[in-house]
């Protein structure tokens, strides 16, 4: 069977709403690609890092896609449907029309120069496992072997 592969997806400038469902609209119409669901989305503050000014809140959500595509691929395809939406990078953490962001593909892990996967945040981040708990929740990330489930649990409050 085709590995579950999960992309978060936060956008916090612009129309919002009208971006997450234009990234999927985008994402499904690659080739050897499609968009199977589409998580419950949260509207969250914005993380910062210190002594960043305050930037309008996030809506974040996680799509689930199906794909004949390797990693390395899945990042090409986001990278590439960031930039034809108009996101431009500027600082780390900088506002964004929309960021795509390859966070589980299957249990593969990967840890290239450019790409990490599972991605390094998800454990930490609320935005992304709140969403993908209502995906996944008994996916299990590969490199601590919890679930989805339990990793949001264990969070702070
Ligand atoms: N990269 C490596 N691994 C991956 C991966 N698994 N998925 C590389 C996607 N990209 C990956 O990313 C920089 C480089 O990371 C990419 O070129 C790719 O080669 P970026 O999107 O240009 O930079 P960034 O997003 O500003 O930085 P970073 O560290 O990826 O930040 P995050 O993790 O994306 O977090 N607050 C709320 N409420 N909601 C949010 O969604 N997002 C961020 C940014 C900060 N605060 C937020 C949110
Ligand atoms: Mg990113």
């Amino acid at each position: 069977m085709a590995e579950r592969v999960f992309v978060a997806v936060g956008t916090n400038l612009g129309n919002r709403l009208g971006n997450v469902v234009e990234a999927r609209r985008r994402l499904h119409g690659v080739s050897d690609l499609q968009v199977v669901a589409t998580s419950r989305l949260v509207q969250t503050p914005a993380l910062l890092l210190p002594g960043d000014l305050p930037q309008p809140d996030f809506l974040n959500g996680v799509f689930e896609l199906r794909c004949a595509l390797e990693p390395v691929d899945v990042l090409r395809v986001l990278l590439r449907v960031e930039r034809s939406m108009g996101r431009v990078r500027t600082s780390r953490w900088a506002p964004r029309v929309i960021d795509l962001d390859l966070v589980l593909f299957g249990e593969r892990v990967v840890d290239l120069p450019g790409l990490q996967v599972p991605h390094p945040g998800l454990a930490s981040r609320r935005f992304v496992l709140e969403p993908l708990a209502t995906l996944a929740p008994l996916v299990r990330e590969p490199v601590s072997g919890r679930t989805i489930r339990a990793l949001l649990s264990a969070l702070p409050d």
